[in-house]
């Protein structure tokens, strides 16, 4: 008989769900929606043949890798043209280049991307912002080897000093990798704000894309479906869209195709829809010249 039973510690409360009950962007998950308004987009401004998408970003954040995601989602099977690298340190892409997305034989789609070098922290290291500012304006020819202690001069090899509506960049595309979105130092962030800046004077439209979803939501990982459902995902929308000062509604969230990638038609439907507001904003602009 006797004293009192000592009660076992209450059981810690259960971690909050990783998922919202609601996606906060509604995708439609039909692939063949997007895929057709792909394929049918044609600018209604006569003066181009193509919506000119720039992506810029640090080094390693996926700019290449989306290039070939979109690629890969058009032809249905994975396209590597554009160099990728996993090793971090130097930019691995050193040129100015844009990739046209063959649609048949001698048949392109009517969107092109610009791949250019990232940003690095230091001051003469990466891509320059003057030389991101002078591809914005159409200046900066195909095939120009960026040199990150230099801008590109008027009189330079790969100067184009007449640039037609055609070369100058209708969409402006940050990429940041989803999980490094805090760890961006402040000279990054810098450098994509003052680019972010002269394209806003130019009155070119803008967005984000947060890459590298797999490797930062383990629900997204396992299903690419829950990526708009994810609160942690959300999260580093909302310190991205403070850090860059652009609107929620203007940061996407994806998972790129690597070399290795399987294919898998909802995330498909992913890039694609991300794919489709590029096209959206590029049209408009041009339309309002
Ligand atoms: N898991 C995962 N890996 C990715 C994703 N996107 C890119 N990567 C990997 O990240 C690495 C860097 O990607 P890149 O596409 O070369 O990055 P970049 O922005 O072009 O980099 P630079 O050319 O160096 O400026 C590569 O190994 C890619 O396979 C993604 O969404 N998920
Ligand atoms: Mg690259």
């Amino acid at each position: 008989m006797g004293g009192e039973e000592s009660k076992p510690p209450p059981p810690p409360p259960p971690p909050p769900p990783p998922l919202l009950d609601q996606p906060w962007r509604n995708l439609s998950w039909d692939k063949q929606k997007d895929l057709t308004f792909v394929k049918n987009y044609k600018p209604q401004n006569k003066e181009v043949k193509h919506v000119r998408i720039l992506l810029h970003g640090p080094i390693g954040a996926g700019k290449s890798s989306f290039i070939n995601s979109v690629d890969s989602v058009l032809k249905g099977r994975i396209a590597s043209r554009a160099p990728t690298d996993a090793t971090t340190g130097r930019s691995f892409t050193r040129e100015y280049k844009t990739y046209k997305i063959h649609k048949g034989p001698g048949n392109f789609y009517s969107f092109v991307f610009n791949d250019i070098m990232g940003f690095e922290k230091e001051t003469n290291t990466g891509v320059l912002v003057k030389d991101v500012k002078l591809a914005l304006r159409g200046h900066v020819e195909d095939g120009y080897k960026f040199c990150p202690s230099q801008k590109l001069m008027k009189d330079d090899k790969g100067y184009n000093s007449s640039p037609t509506l055609d070369d100058k960049v209708h969409v402006l595309v940050c990429v940041l990798p989803a999980d490094k979105v805090s760890l961006t130092s402040d000279e990054v962030v810098q450098k994509m704000r003052e680019v972010r800046e002269t394209a806003r004077d130019m009155g070119i439209p803008q967005l984000a894309v947060l890459t590298k979803v797999d490797e930062t939501c383990p629900e997204t990982k396992k299903n690419i479906k829950n990526v708009y459902k994810s609160k942690y995902l959300k999260k580093q929308v909302d310190t991205f869209s403070k850090l860059l000062g652009l609107p929620q509604n203007c940061v996407f969230l994806l998972k790129n195709y690597g070399p290795d990638a399987n294919m898998n038609d909802d995330n498909d439907v992913v890039i694609l829809n991300t794919l489709r507001q590029m096209i959206d904003l590029g049209d408009d602009f041009l339309n309002d010249l």
